[in-house]
């Protein structure tokens, strides 16, 4: 444990430095740590499933553990993913809705980024059938839903108000 006054101390600066910023809003948080056995990028806190599922079954693992089957958001996101987990794995994007129609989602929120393999081009619902994305070093590509690839889950890092 750290020593009470250090904590205080410690929360006092990152107030002052927040509130000296020139922020227009004074709001003073402190980033914390990712759970264990998670890891931390920015913000955020990611963990790969224990065994490769079907796409469905991915986003239910992702749930379960209180957070979202994994939407990167830019090349940096998929870098440090590839890097640091694996280099392939599910996105949370389909077109099972409208059929060559991308949805794909950051928990709710609607990702615009997209990163299709050019060569060969993806999508290409190969054999009238690929809904779901896997992502990998070449790039996204449509996959049948019920392919078993590796999961990667995504929550926030925990963040502490006053
Ligand atoms: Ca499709
Ligand atoms: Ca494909």
């Amino acid at each position: 444990m750290l020593p009470k006054r250090l904590v205080v101390g410690l929360i006092s600066l990152c107030l002052m430095i927040r509130c000296t910023g020139g922020n227009e809003r004074c709001e003073a948080s402190i980033r914390g740590a990712c759970p264990p056995a998670w890891i931390q990028w920015g913000d955020k806190c990611y963990k790969q499933g224990s065994e490769d599922l079907p796409w469905a079954e991915a986003k239910q693992e992702c749930i379960k553990m209180r957070s979202v089957l994994v939407m990167p958001q830019s090349q940096e996101e998929t870098d440090f993913l590839q890097k640091n987990l694996i280099h392939k794995f599910w996105i949370n994007c389909n077109d099972l809705q409208v059929e060559g129609t991308w949805v794909c989602q950051d928990g709710t929120t609607d990702v615009e980024y997209r990163n299709w393999r050019v060569e060969p081009a993806e999508p290409n619902n190969g054999a009238g059938g690929e809904d779901c994305a896997v992502a990998d070093e070449t790039g996204w590509n449509d996959v049948s839903c019920e392919f078993h690839a590796p999961t990667i889950c995504k929550r926030p890092a925990p963040q502490l108000h006053f």
